[in-house]
Formats: structure tokens, C-alpha cells, sequence
């Protein structure tokens, strides 16, 4: 039985110089605080200088661009195979005119690094979204044909205007056309605002714990009233952290369906596909989520057969330097064992069975 990480981030060594080449978020630097250590600043604001030093960004070493230390990690964790991405924010800040060729060159720098350990590493490609829709069908094509590549990686603001945008249905046909799995993952979070003026003294909690999950409920939720599972019935997405809040609250979304005047008015509340529906056929989830709580509720909404294990590695690492096993796998390992318990199938199938099926890794 195969143990298969898909959620595990890189930044190939191209886009590391891209990144410390930069004075804007994105960027790399060392801060005159701390001049040893680099720093990798990338959600919006975190570089704000009021921002305490420890929660400026995180630091960034070897284990984000040398694939030496991911297999390394693999191994020490007892995991098989990853199918690595991209980190946020992947390529969306690019200038329009910049983007297609800066995904291309990302793209085959990621497969030539899974193909330097082949049958352990293959990839989600990244997509050139700051360009055009053409530029951004163009490379999923390309993709489509490169050995190690299964599927893309993208974050929620598709063209520049979210996934309900209808420029992107072009992007939608070619994903659908050319079997690519989209892996959809947050990074902007929520306005700044909402956590509030004393948000400095909590570090990176409330941004990522729950700004990231409201990111991805927020977007799947305008993909699904927007009706492009209507329209892309083929289309096939995996969600980070275990859909971010969308098994809990899909009851909630069909509910106020349901009771809006202004969606019956206009015909939508009837023959379009609710939200169970593609949770069951379309959504695939991470097993990234940190507890058998949040692990019950993926399950019960899209079935054991559709819940991959990832680790969001090198994200998340111990704090306490010489611990080899990092607490953030360990957690997600224990969830899913207390989860299934005696059921060692389902947790196989999770483990490692669901992801060699559904991305095709033999
Ligand atoms: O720690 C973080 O900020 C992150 C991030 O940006 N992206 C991710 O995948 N995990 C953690």
C-alpha cells in the first residue's frame, strides 16, 4: 500500500531569484533585525512594519527548493510518492506579458526536478494566470503532454475577477477536454480588516486558520451558484484543507438556495446541480485538516474514495529544533487512523489507493 502525499509544496530554484529579485510581496529577504535569516514574505500585508519580527513572513531555507530535502522529508515521514505544486502565490502577480513564458519555464523546471526520482515525484503545473485565457488554455494543452504533470495547481482569483468569472469557461473546456484536475488553493485570505486591530499579537493564526478555508469556501460556493459544474459536468477539482468549510456549511449554501426570492425569481433554484451532488462527483478533498472532526465532516460529504492525505509540506515545520517527525504530518496521520479505526481499507484508500487511481500514478 503506497503512502502518496498531494499536498506538498515547491519553489523550483528559478522561482526562488524571481522571488528574492523582488521589493514587493511577493519577495525573499533578510531583514536587518534577523541579517542570517531569510525571510519569505507572501501573504498580502505581512510585511506591514508593525508586524513583530517572528510573524514577518516565515523563514525560508534549502527545504522549500531543494528537492534533496523533500525526498528526504518523504522519507522520513514513510511517504512513497508526492505529487508536488507550486507554493502560493504561484505565478498571479506576473505582468500579463511576462506570465506565459514564466509558466512554461516553471513548468518544465518542476518536471524535470520529479524526473530526477522517477515513480516518487510528479507534479501539479502552475498556469499562467495574469495572461490571457488562449495563453492560460494554451499551457493546460502542454501540460496535458508532459510526463510527470497530473493536473494544475491554482488559487482563487482565476483571470483577475474569481472563478465564476465567465472568461474563464475557455480555461474550464480545456481542463475538462484534456483531463486535467484542478488543485484549488487559498491564498489572499480575507480582508485584513476582519481580524481585527489587534491581529499583529496572533501571529499567522487567524489568517491561515481560518482566512484560508473561508478563501476556498467563499470561492467553490460562487463556482457552484454561477453554475459551472452546470456547464463543466467533466470538470474535476481538488480542494485544499478539506474544503476549507464546504462539507459543513453545503446544508447552509442549499438552504438559503432554497429561500432566496431573487434566485427563483430568475429560474435558479431549480435544474441546477446542488452542491451534495458535486461534492460526490466533482470535488475531490485534502485529508489536510488536523482532526477527526473536520476529517468526519469531508467524509460524510464527498466519501472515503474521494480523501487524499497531504502534508502542506515544507509549511508548518516543527519549532523546536532536532524534531525529525514534524507534528503537523504526525497530526494528519492520527486523525485519519482514529477516523477509520478497525476500516484499514478506507484508510488505505485514503492513504495512498484514492490518489494512484484518480491521478493516474502507476
Ligand atoms: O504558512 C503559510 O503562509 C502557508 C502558505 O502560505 N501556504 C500554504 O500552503 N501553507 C501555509
Amino acid at each position: 500500500m503506497p503512502i502518496v502525499d498531494i499536498h506538498t509544496h515547491v519553489y523550483p530554484p528559478s522561482f526562488i531569484s524571481l522571488l528574492r529579485s523582488r521589493t514587493a510581496v511577493p519577495y525573499i529577504r533578510n531583514f536587518p533585525d534577523a541579517p542570517s535569516s531569510s525571510r519569505l514574505i507572501i501573504l498580502p500585508g505581512e510585511d506591514d512594519p508593525s508586524t513583530p519580527s517572528t510573524s514577518r513572513g516565515r523563514p525560508i531555507g534549502p527545504e522549500y527548493w531543494d528537492i534533496s530535502r523533500k525526498v528526504a522529508f518523504m522519507d522520513a515521514h514513510g511517504i512513497d510518492v508526492s505529487v508536488i505544486s507550486l507554493a502560493n502565490p504561484w505565478l498571479d502577480f506576473l505582468p500579463a506579458a511576462e506570465a506565459a513564458a514564466a509558466a512554461r519555464a516553471v513548468n518544465d523546471d518542476v518536471n524535470a526536478l520529479c524526473g530526477t526520482h522517477p515513480g516518487r515525484l510528479f507534479a501539479f503545473g502552475t498556469l499562467p494566470l495574469s495572461g490571457s485565457a488562449d495563453e492560460v488554455a494554451a499551457e493546460v494543452a502542454r501540460l496535458a503532454r508532459l510526463p510527470y504533470m497530473r493536473g494544475v495547481i491554482m488559487g482563487t482569483s482565476g483571470l483577475g475577477k474569481g472563478l465564476d468569472d465567465p472568461a474563464l469557461d475557455p480555461i474550464y473546456a480545456a481542463l475538462e477536454r484534456h483531463r486535467q484536475l484542478v488543485f484549488l488553493h487559498p491564498h489572499y485570505g480575507l480582508p485584513p480588516s476582519v481580524y481585527g486591530p489587534r491581529a499583529a499579537e496572533y501571529g499567522h493564526v487567524l489568517p491561515l486558520a481560518l482566512g484560508f478555508p473561508l478563501e476556498t469556501t467563499i470561492a467553490v460556493a460562487r463556482m457552484v451558484l454561477s453554475g459551472v459544474w452546470d456547464r463543466f459536468q467533466g470538470l474535476e477539482v481538488l480542494l485544499a484543507h478539506s474544503g476549507g468549510t464546504l462539507p459543513f456549511l453545503a446544508g447552509r449554501i442549499e438552504s438559503c438556495v432554497a429561500h432566496d426570492a431573487h434566485l427563483m425569481k430568475e429560474g435558479k433554484t431549480k435544474n441546477r446541480r446542488s452542491i451534495w451532488d458535486i461534492l460526490k462527483k466533482n470535488i475531490y478533498l485534502d485529508a489536510v485538516i488536523y482532526s477527526e472532526v473536520g476529517l468526519q465532516s469531508a467524509l460524510a460529504a464527498s466519501g472515503s474514495d474521494r480523501l487524499m492525505f497531504g502534508t502542506d509540506h515544507p509549511f508548518f515545520p516543527p519549532l523546536e529544533a532536532g524534531e525529525t517527525e514534524w507534528l503537523s504530518v504526525k497530526t494528519n496521520y492520527s486523525a485519519i487512523k482514529t477516523a477509520f479505526g478497525e476500516d484499514r481499507k478506507s484508510a488505505d484508500a485514503v492513504l495512498g489507493d484514492n490518489a494512484v487511481r484518480i491521478l493516474r500514478l502507476s
